[in-house]
């Protein structure tokens, strides 16, 4: 029988900026309520970031964190994951203070250094809501997003050894997965661990279903397909397209505003929910049914709800 289907929704990110969508979740109370609707929609994973509730810019700091997370764990099952990509710019320990202070069941690491360039976006919009939105995304013109073997052997002790917190692991590229390789051999990532495999940043691999079927193809010679699960996101327009192909492939997937702020063609997605119910009903129709969080906490060996500090 086919497994059924690990939603993640991601539901602000770091990448947009306000002025792109007024429905992009910014204070923690949006933050909520979106993660909240995302989670009843199907979504069994809520990729969190936070933001200045004034500004909207990405925020590491772990009391505005925590304005949301204990409302998200009240109102709903999900398993809520902590990114440690944060912001472009952020520092490493920036990055990492937010998951080590709420101690979540997971989080993301970034398995390789990239450019990741979001300039181009800059491009379609004449005015801004905030100051800072044009220059941040100017400025990863000449950008490289920091994810060495240093970093990354620190975030698996620090979260993963020292709060029992397991990983979204994000690879952007097929070199991503021989660096997480190289963790796994070292026994410092064991079965059953998670790859979210990344299309369409630019800076990374591009969304060609090539692509997703070679990479797929490798992750499955490197760790064997028993030993872990996968996931797609694509970035943009080719999202919903992606996590189709997840989906039919025997994958997982992951939607929401962090990745894509459209639910259509030229449409905006007016909500996270909306995207994860769309999804979901394509899902369905292809004969699979979608993961509750407690059937993704026991395939992904998660610690439970009750472990996390928040
Ligand atoms: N915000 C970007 C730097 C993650 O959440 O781990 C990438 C990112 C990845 O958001
Ligand atoms: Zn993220």
């Amino acid at each position: 029988m086919a497994k059924s289907v690990i939603i993640t929704c991601a539901v602000t990110g770091g990448i947009h900026t306000p002025t792109m969508s007024e429905h992009l979740p910014i204070t923690p109370s949006e933050i909520a309520t979106a993660s909240i609707e995302a989670a009843e929609a199907g979504a069994s994973v809520i990729h969190l970031h936070a933001r200045d509730p004034e500004t909207g810019k990405p925020d590491p700091r772990p009391e505005t964190f925590m304005q949301f997370l204990p409302v998200i764990k009240q109102s709903t099952n999900a398993v809520v994951n902590i990114s440690t990509g944060g912001g472009l710019g952020m520092t490493m320990d920036e990055r990492l203070l937010a998951a080590t202070t709420a101690s979540p069941e997971m989080a993301s690491l970034n398995m390789g250094s990239l450019n990741f360039g979001i300039f181009p976006m800059a491009d379609k919009y004449d005015t801004w809501k905030h100051d800072w939105e044009k220059p941040f995304l100017d400025m990863t013109k000449d950008f490289i997003f920091p994810n060495t073997f240093a970093t990354i052997e620190y975030a698996l002790k620090e979260l993963g050894e020292g709060h029992g917190t397991r990983f979204e692991f994000e690879c952007y590229d097929l070199g991503h997965l021989y660096n997480l390789a190289y963790f796994v051999d070292k026994g410092m990532i064991k079965p059953p661990f998670f790859i979210q495999m990344v299309f369409g940043i630019l800076g990374g691999v591009g969304a060609d279903l090539d692509n997703l079927m070679h990479m797929h193809t490798i992750a499955n010679k490197l760790f064997g397909e028993e030993n872990y699960e996968w996931s797609v996101l694509a970035a943009g327009r080719h999202q919903m397209p992606f996590a189709t192909q997840s989906a039919m492939l025997g994958g997982n997937l992951r939607v929401g505003l962090e990745d894509s702020l459209y639910i259509g063609p030229k449409q905006l997605a007016k909500s996270n929910a909306d995207q994860v119910r769309k999804i979901r009903s394509i899902v369905e129709n292809l004969g699979l049914s979608v993961a509750t969080p407690d059937e993704a906490r026991e395939r992904l060996a998660l610690k439970g709800g009750d472990m996390v500090k928040f």
